[in-house]
């Protein structure tokens, strides 16, 4: 198939998905065309099926805002038209799925029908969305998409909730392509943030207030009360500022390392003992199965789509939002002891082998079959 893929290309996890899924389609043989405004940070150099569509933006004195929307369905319908294509999937519903729609329209004028798919990833229903001067279109496009996904049953159920719809929405989660077996830790590079008797937790996100970062500070203040530790924070965003004085604050930023924005989770992960994700809300968590993959135990919030990624109990811990006590206290049950931790570690990885990619990407082609027989 050629597929065209819109997608946000900065460092949230609905443009780490679009761009991992086509990154896999591609090796399928399927002819991927991405389509953003700047290179996708997981898209990496020059891939055999796989190319890459730019939407420039008019810089015209007249604009005190840019049309975005305007100028990527008109990209959109180029690539459409003189690439071929034979359907879009769009991630995230603003302005992806409405500019797909007003695509669709004026390819069908000139007698080119394309069919497309919307996926909801979650701040497109639960945040962004739920303001009432976007429900009119979000609600629209959604109707309008020729299927709809979204990547929790949690995520489907807000939907439903929250828009005028009542047509049907699959569910497909997040994927990974977890580690065979759990890693063996590089005690070399290990050392550059820890002690040996030292244990890392971590969190990895973009520091926006929905990601309750200073909760994560606090846990980690109550955890290295009891057990020698180091924080490894990784991600930048509006908070960042607000946690380094709450870490200097609280006298405790000589545990804390602030990495920045990273490109790839993985070496990260692999030195840490414990994933933090004490989130607001959550479709899914993607952040917390990239660890899981890594064989890293989370502990977590119990909000949106993080119990059905994170088993309570199994793989972590899940928590009611904002209860920082019962976070550090799971933290420590799980790092208490190697044995306890090391049966975590063993059951975070088996946790994240049931999102494996081979088994959620047929899904995702079912999907583009029966859509494409439809249309
Ligand atoms: O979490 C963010 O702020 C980024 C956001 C996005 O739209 O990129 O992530 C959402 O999509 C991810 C991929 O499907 C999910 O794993 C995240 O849970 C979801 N974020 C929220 O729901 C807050």
């Amino acid at each position: 198939m050629k597929i065209g893929i819109v997608l946000y290309p900065t460092f949230g996890g609905s443009g780490v998905v679009a761009t991992e899924l086509g990154k896999a389609l591609a090796q399928k043989g399927h002819l991927v065309h991405f389509i953003t405004y700047s290179q996708p940070v997981r898209l990496g150099s020059f891939r055999e099926n796989i190319f890459y569509h730019e939407v420039q933006l008019s810089d015209y004195p007249l604009f005190e805002y840019q049309p975005y929307e305007t100028e990527l369905a008109s990209k959109v319908v180029d690539v459409v038209k003189y690439e071929g294509l034979d359907l879009l999937h769009v991630h995230y519903a603003i302005p992806h799925a409405s500019a797909a729609f007003m695509a669709q329209q004026i390819l069908k004028a000139q007698g080119i029908n394309i069919p497309f798919i919307t996926t909801l990833h979650g701040t497109d229903i639960t945040l962004v969305g739920k303001d009432p001067s976007f429900e009119p279109v979000i609600s629209f496009c959604i109707n309008a998409s020729d299927a709809v996904t979204a990547v929790s049953e949690s995520l489907m159920k807000d939907t439903y909730a929250h828009f005028e719809t009542t047509r049907k929405i699959h569910v497909i989660p997040n994927f990974i392509q977890p580690k065979a077996e759990l890693p063996v830790i590089n005690m070399e590079k290990r050392r550059h943030y820890a002690k040996d008797d030292e244990l890392i937790l971590c969190h990895i996100s973009n520091f926006r207030p929905v990601k309750r970062i200073a909760d994560v500070v606090r846990i980690f203040q109550k955890v290295q009360e009891k057990l020698p530790a180091k924080l490894l924070l990784a991600g930048d965003g509006p908070d960042r500022a607000i946690v380094e004085r709450l870490a200097r604050d609280l006298g405790i930023c000589h545990n804390i390392i602030f990495i920045g924005k990273v490109r790839e989770t993985g070496p990260i992960l692999e030195l840490s003992d414990l994933f933090l994700l004490p989130s607001e809300t959550e479709s899914f968590g993607l952040a917390a199965l990239e660890a899981m993959a890594e064989g890293v135990p989370v502990v977590s919030s119990n909000t949106g789509g993080i119990p059905e990624v994170n088993i309570d109990g199994f793989s972590g811990f899940t928590s009611d939002v904002g209860d920082v006590d019962s976070m550090a206290e799971n933290a420590i049950r799980i790092l208490k002891d190697k044995a306890t931790h090391q049966l975590f570690r063993k059951n975070a990885l088996d946790q994240a082998k049931k999102f494996e990619l081979t088994e959620v990407l047929p899904l995702y082609e079912e999907l583009y079959e029966s859509v494409l027989k439809g249309h």
